[in-house]
């Protein structure tokens, strides 16, 4: 059995990654490939529990370490009950933000010192990288203009600059990382989609 391969869409929010995951998923199984399509924070019954404690704006506000755990505690649990079995199985896993997030948002976001991201990272889904991570670029003040109705989450509510850091971060994650391809979301979304085509083109070609 061939293991599957791990897929997972990046950047900031509104940018488009719930719009063009179904996009993906679609030139995927035009291949005849089986594929699971999948959240983080999220992605299995607790995971999703754990999700709703880390959207939800309250009184008491989060510590960083507190955010930073409990997004590590929902990727053991999907990465070890969802995601390690699929790509065992031969199924290709597409999910939507992983732990670029965590270094985008908690490292570049608020800070959290990028060496307990690793360890926690190690810990929490060992050496289990995506082969290829697809990051969605925009400037803040566009993509956060796309989700202007919508009514705010904890992580929505916070201000321009959080959101800044939080592209510099991703940014940071491209430049370093070959696995990474940067997308232009600003152009529209046609144009989006066919880059995505052309990324795709060039990840089955070495697969034969
Ligand atoms: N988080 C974290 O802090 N650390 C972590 O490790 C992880 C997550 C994994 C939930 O993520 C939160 O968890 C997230 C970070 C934190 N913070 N927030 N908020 P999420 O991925 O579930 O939530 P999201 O990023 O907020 O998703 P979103 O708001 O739905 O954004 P999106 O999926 O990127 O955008 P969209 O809904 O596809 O598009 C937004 C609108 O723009 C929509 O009307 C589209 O029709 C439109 N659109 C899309 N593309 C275009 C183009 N090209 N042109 C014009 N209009 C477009």
């Amino acid at each position: 059995m061939t293991r599957g391969r791990f897929i997972t869409l990046e950047g900031v929010e509104g940018v488009g990654k719930t719009t063009n995951i179904e996009f993906i998923r679609e030139l995927i199984e035009q291949k005849e490939i089986d594929v699971l399509v999948t959240r983080e924070p999220g992605g299995t019954p607790l995971a999703e529990d754990i999700r709703e404690v880390l959207l939800q704006i309250r009184d008491e506000s989060m510590d960083p370490i507190t955010e930073t755990l409990l997004i590590f505690a929902a990727r053991s649990q999907h990465v070890a009950n969802v995601i390690e079995p699929a790509l065992s199985d031969g199924r290709w896993v597409l999910c939507d933000r992983y732990t670029d997030a965590t270094y985008a948002y908690q490292g570049g976001g608020r800070g959290v010192p990028l060496d307990a991201l690793e360890r926690l990272a190690e810990l929490a889904q060992g050496s289990l990288w995506p082969d290829l991570t697809i990051y969605l670029d925009a400037p803040v003040s566009t993509a956060l203009g796309r989700i202007a109705d919508r009514q705010h989450d904890r992580f929505e509510s916070e201000n321009h600059e959080f959101f800044a850091r939080v592209r510099a971060g991703y940014l940071a994650i491209v430049e370093r990382e070959q696995r990474a391809v940067l997308i232009d979301a600003t152009q529209s979304l046609e144009e989006v989609q066919s880059r995505l085509v052309e990324i795709m083109n060039n990840f089955w070609d070495p697969l034969g």
